[in-house]
């Protein structure tokens, strides 16, 4: 494998890092259809523990089975497959070097009030299943927001130590913040800063709506003569809060939406200098062919390849 030097460029924001971890952020980076454009595409597959497994799966339920994830996945030619404990083991064996691993550490359910996660598995799992990289949510704002920084930070480290990449997934909620403020663009800003700050190689975020949920941020941006009306000027923001663009920031689907919307998301990531997208529901709840070709225009669309190109 040659690495590109779009790939040394990214890889050269995180020098003094150990070589371990910039050898499978390299992985993650090089791996699929994407690999050597400095864009990823990661199928996370934590829904079934945060959500349930009805909301999750029932709508394509050969997606129930953890074989299925890993293969699609593995056909879509994607980045990476990221997803707790449970699904990873189920898989990782039969798949073995198909396709680098992220293992989600802390989960949340649907069942309870408070806005948290548990520990869920740990570095040792993590090389184990041959994984390349360790992932943690946290909920910056929540009332266990502190707690969950320092779960993460000793995690970090000890992952780092043993030469894994980490993978912040920023998500604001609870405690002051309510449904629109969790994707006001001041906050997704700050979610990404606190991961990077944290010690993130890689930083999960939602796209950001116009909505701006501090008064004294809106004062700001109001001042600033950028145009925030348009997803691709704020995704800019987003990445500048990421250390200037030196941190790997991917944008998550949502739930599942038609294909052109989820397209017009993608170019806006890509023409706002993001790195890719972490797109769970919308992959794994669509029928596999459809799937397929939804994850084929969105790669078309990173690599800005239109489809007469490649035919
Ligand atoms: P989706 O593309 O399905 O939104 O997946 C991305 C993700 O970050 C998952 O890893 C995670 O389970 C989910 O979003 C969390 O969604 P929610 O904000 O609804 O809890």
């Amino acid at each position: 494998m040659r690495v590109t030097d779009r790939v040394k460029e990214i890889l050269s924001y995180y020098d003094g890092e150990r070589p371990g971890v910039k050898a499978n952020l390299a992985r993650i980076l090089m791996q699929g259809r994407t690999g050597g454009s400095g864009k990823v595409v990661i199928l996370p597959v934590d829904q079934g523990f945060e959500h349930g497994p009805a909301r999750s799966f029932a709508l394509n339920p050969p997606a129930y089975d953890p074989h299925y994830v890993f293969e699609l996945a593995i056909e879509a030619r994607l980045s990476a497959l990221a997803a707790p404990l449970g699904l990873l083991a189920a898989g990782a064996d039969r798949f073995a070097g198909e396709i680098p691993l992220i293992l989600k550490a802390n989960s949340a359910n649907s069942l309870g009030t408070v806005k948290d996660e548990a520990i869920t598995a740990g570095v040792r799992d993590a090389l184990e299943l041959g994984c390349s990289a360790i992932g943690y949510t946290i909920y910056p704002g929540s009332e266990r927001q502190y707690e969950m920084f320092e779960e993460v930070r000793a995690g970090a480290a000890e992952a780092k130590a043993s030469g894994l990449a980490v993978v912040v997934w920023a998500y604001p909620r609870g405690g002051l913040i309510d449904g629109p403020g969790e994707t006001a663009l001041d906050v997704v800003a700050y979610g990404a800063q606190i991961a990077a700050q944290l010690g993130a190689h890689i930083i999960k975020v939602k796209p950001p709506t116009e909505a701006i949920a501090t008064a004294e941020a809106e004062r700001i941006y109001r001042e600033s003569a950028v145009d925030l009306s348009q997803l691709s000027a704020r995704v800019g923001e987003v990445v500048k809060a990421a250390f200037a663009g030196r941190r790997i920031v991917i944008f998550s689907g949502g739930p599942t939406r038609g294909t052109d919307d989820l397209l017009a998301d993608v170019r806006a990531i890509r023409d706002g200098g993001g790195f890719g997208s972490i797109v769970g529901r919308n992959a794994f709840q669509r029928p596999r062919a459809e799937a397929l070709a939804m994850l084929e225009s969105m790669i078309d669309t990173y690599l800005g390849l239109s489809p007469s190109v490649r035919a």
